[in-house]
């Protein structure tokens, strides 16, 4: 078992974060560097995939509970209209190896990824 991840810490309660939307296998917090007007994070509650390629391969069903739930975060927070981000390996800038998608909204610009 590998070191519980920074996401799991915080689902945990060991670090502070509040949790603004919950699924039974996933939840979402605010990002602490937020990149855009909403910038969220939708994070499986287990720590089992480390990027969403292996999430994809080894449990569809979890990613699909992942998006709906970013379906229904951006129906509450965006007014609807969302980008959803998973940042995969280093050079892509993924830093926490826990699978998360960013949930950005509000007034993007158009040509930025993040
Ligand atoms: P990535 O670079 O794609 O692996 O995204 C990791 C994100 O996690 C990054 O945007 C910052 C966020 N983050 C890291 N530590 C914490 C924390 O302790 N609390 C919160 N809310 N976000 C964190």
């Amino acid at each position: 078992m590998s070191e519980p991840s920074i996401f799991s810490r915080i689902l945990a309660g060991e670090i502070p974060s509040e949790i603004v939307g919950e699924t039974d296998n996933a939840f979402a917090i605010r990002d602490i560097a937020p990149q855009a007007p909403v910038h969220l994070l939708v994070i499986p509650k287990t720590q089992d995939y480390r990027n969403v390629v292996e999430l994809a391969a080894g449990d569809p069903d979890l990613l699909a509970e992942l998006i709906g739930l970013a379906n229904s975060l951006a129906t509450e927070h965006t007014g609807g209209d969302f980008r959803l981000v998973f940042n995969t390996g280093p050079s892509a800038g993924q830093t926490v190896f826990h699978v998360h998608a960013h949930l950005l909204g509000g007034e993007l610009d158009e040509k930025s990824l993040r």
